[in-house]
């Protein structure tokens, strides 16, 4: 059994490749719901569905979210009664978070409607996604414009405001989602997904318990940096990383990470970097990182794999 945590784009690119792999291994896929949202009374869990999506092969590939071949005719309709449109959800994709909402009006905890949601997108039985928590907490970010939503911040801002702080909101209050320590401590191996170490794997490792649980589990602990050539290849990871004061490299990430890491894995470009962070005893792999296609994907995983 494999368990892996991680957020949006990233971590689906690479989890497609795993799945290619891992044969029949269960692996358990620990989602950030920082990102989360409710917009125009709709709640959208953007990480979880781009994990879904991609393992479901119904991705929009150009994108690296929603759904292939959608089209925005409900999103432009709701202009007419001045509601936002900045947030850019698809006529089918709108489906999934009409069904998310009203589970949620009935009662339903995240951790159940994620299961729903992958079963109506038939996400093969060895594969379980389950949100970090089912409490509701948001990523805002304190800006040099003011404080604002993570998806403000980085679609309708495009990232432009400068950071001066991240806060997880209601992360004080959040307890891991049913399972998540369990499958932390059981794994035989535990994946950090290449995904962005503020605002994807910093809200999962806040929630109650899993940082103890990473340190304490007996399984192999691998981390692939999301950083290629000292600079993410999508997202703000090297913004928020710089507004936090901290140095923008594969390396200080690895600190982030070192209390409870065993490997870290980084770019070629970044092979300079393995020195250093042999030097916070941990073990390294220089591979080429950037997935670029479902088959440099594959490879990547493939190497973690044979790693683990
Ligand atoms: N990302 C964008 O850059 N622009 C969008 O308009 C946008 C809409 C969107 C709708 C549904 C969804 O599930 C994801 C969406 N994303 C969009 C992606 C999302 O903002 C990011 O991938 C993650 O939150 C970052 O991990």
């Amino acid at each position: 059994m494999i368990t892996a945590l991680g957020g949006g784009v990233g971590a689906a690119k690479f989890l497609e490749g795993l799945c290619s792999v891992i044969g029949d291994e269960q692996l358990n896929v620990i989602v950030n719901t920082g990102d989360d949202i409710c917009l125009n009374g709709l709640n959208i869990s953007p990480d979880i569905d781009t994990v879904i999506y991609r393992l479901s092969g119904v991705i929009d590939r150009n994108k690296g979210w929603g759904l292939d071949g959608d089209t925005f005719n409900s999103l432009n309709s709701l202009e007419r009664f001045g509601l936002d449109t900045w947030f850019n959800i698809g006529d089918k994709d709108i489906a999934t978070h009409i069904y998310r909402t009203y589970l949620r009006g009935k009662g339903h905890t995240p951790t159940e409607i994620t299961s729903k949601i992958s079963e109506a997108f038939n996400i093969p039985q060895n594969i379980k996604i389950i949100p970090m928590t089912d409490q509701d907490v948001e990523t805002w970010i304190q800006t040099n414009e003011g404080e604002m939503h993570f998806q403000e911040y980085l679609v309708k801002r495009r990232m432009v405001p400068q950071v001066c702080r991240v806060t997880i909101r209601g992360i004080n209050h959040a307890s891991p989602a049913p399972g998540v320590i369990d499958l932390i401590k059981n794994a035989r191996a535990v994946i950090i997904c290449p995904s962005n170490p503020i605002i994807s794997i910093g809200p999962i490792v806040q929630v109650r318990g899993v940082r103890d649980a990473l340190k304490n589990t007996q399984a192999k602990v691998v981390a692939i940096s999301p950083l290629v050539g000292g600079m993410p290849l999508k997202g703000p990871a090297d913004r928020l990383m710089r507004g936090l004061g901290l140095e923008v490299s594969s390396a200080q990430i690895a600190r982030l990470y070192s209390d409870f890491l065993d490997t870290m894995v980084i770019d070629i470009e970044d092979g300079h970097e393995n020195q250093e962070i042999a030097d916070l005893g941990l073990k390294t792999l220089v591979v080429d990182t950037v997935m670029s296609d479902s088959k440099k994907a594959a490879t990547l995983a493939s190497f973690v794999f044979e790693l683990i």
